[in-house]
């Protein structure tokens, strides 16, 4: 990682941290434990990069953080929503997340749902309370995340991964489901920037080819590790996919031939970028710390 991109991306953690802590700040009254139970796990840190493409997608067509950040936090909190209910004991049933135990492990059970039901909801009335754009952006950004959490995004993911459970599937069937279950936060993220820029329509296009292959690069990777990486260093379990007898890139293309789809999948996101009128610099480092990163 250069130092630039290095010193880039601790900045945008620690200010989308921030934004995320007043955002959903801890309260008094009857109700407290849903704010401790959500910020539990909102602001156990994370990797950020949903939220850190929105916001880089959007400086790079010149809109200030200012008016990208909640927006980006949005993504964030719906993005740790599906997080805690992916581990609980009813889907992938996990113990570690963001390097602490996970939220059920910690609070009651009802808790974790409760606590993945508040971020789904609380992103959408966020959204539709940024007096800083047009009703219009608010409404395409609002269809935008329901589009993309919904059938055709993270729930249809979420469940064609479940049947798929202790199956070999085909690698189209594979990527439709890395596609949906992770791609498409990805491509919201990006989405979001262009919403927000008042990108064109040929711009928004090049954007959404960038983001399906750098999504797709990031399950791959996320697949790699899965069988590479340490708990200590993932933050969650290693070699989870293998133990829940699931299909990955791995299973059903080896660790080579994995490496090298991500690596032409990042050339693919680079190519669209060079069809940018824009600087890209800071995305092209990010799509390459997708593919070569260690956790
Ligand atoms: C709440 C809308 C909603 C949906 C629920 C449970 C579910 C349906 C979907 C789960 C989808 C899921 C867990 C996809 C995995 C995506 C993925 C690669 C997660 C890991 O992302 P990282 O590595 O994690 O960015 P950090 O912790 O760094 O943010």
């Amino acid at each position: 990682m250069t130092m630039t991109l290095d010193s880039y991306l601790t900045t945008k953690s620690q200010q989308i941290q921030e934004r995320l802590d007043k955002l959903i700040p801890a309260r008094d009254g009857p109700y407290r434990q849903i704010f401790e139970a959500t910020r539990y796990s909102l602001l156990a840190g994370g990797k950020r990069i949903r939220p850190i493409l929105t916001i880089a997608v959007a400086e790079a067509f010149g809109v200030p953080l200012e008016l990208s950040i909640d927006a980006a936090c949005a993504l964030e909190m719906i993005h740790t929503s599906s997080l805690i209910h992916d581990d609980l004991p009813c889907m992938d049933d996990d113990d570690l997340r963001r390097g602490k135990p996970t939220l059920h492990k910690v609070f009651p059970e009802a808790y974790a749902v409760l606590a993945g039901d508040y971020l789904l909801t609380f992103t959408f009335e966020l959204l539709s309370t940024l007096t800083h754009l047009s009703v219009e952006q608010r409404l395409e950004l609002i269809y935008i995340l329901a589009h993309r959490s919904g059938s055709e995004g993270l729930i249809g993911g979420q469940i064609m991964d479940i049947e798929a459970e202790g199956k070999t599937i085909s690698p189209e069937a594979l990527e439709m489901i890395h596609q949906y279950k992770t791609g498409a936060m990805f491509s919201a993220s990006v989405e979001f920037a262009g919403v927000i820029a008042n990108v064109s329509e040929g711009e928004m296009e090049i954007l959404k080819n960038f983001a399906s292959a750098i999504g797709l690069a990031f399950q791959i990777v996320d697949d790699i590790l899965d069988v590479t990486a340490s708990d200590e260093v993932l933050g969650k379990t290693a070699g989870s996919d293998v133990a829940k007898n699931k299909s990955t890139y791995i299973s059903l293309k080896g660790l080579e031939q994995s490496r090298l789809e991500a690596e032409q999948l990042y050339h693919q996101a680079i190519a669209s970028l060079d069809k940018l009128d824009v600087d890209t610099t800071i995305l092209r480092e990010i799509a390459n710390i997708i593919v070569v990163r260690s956790r």
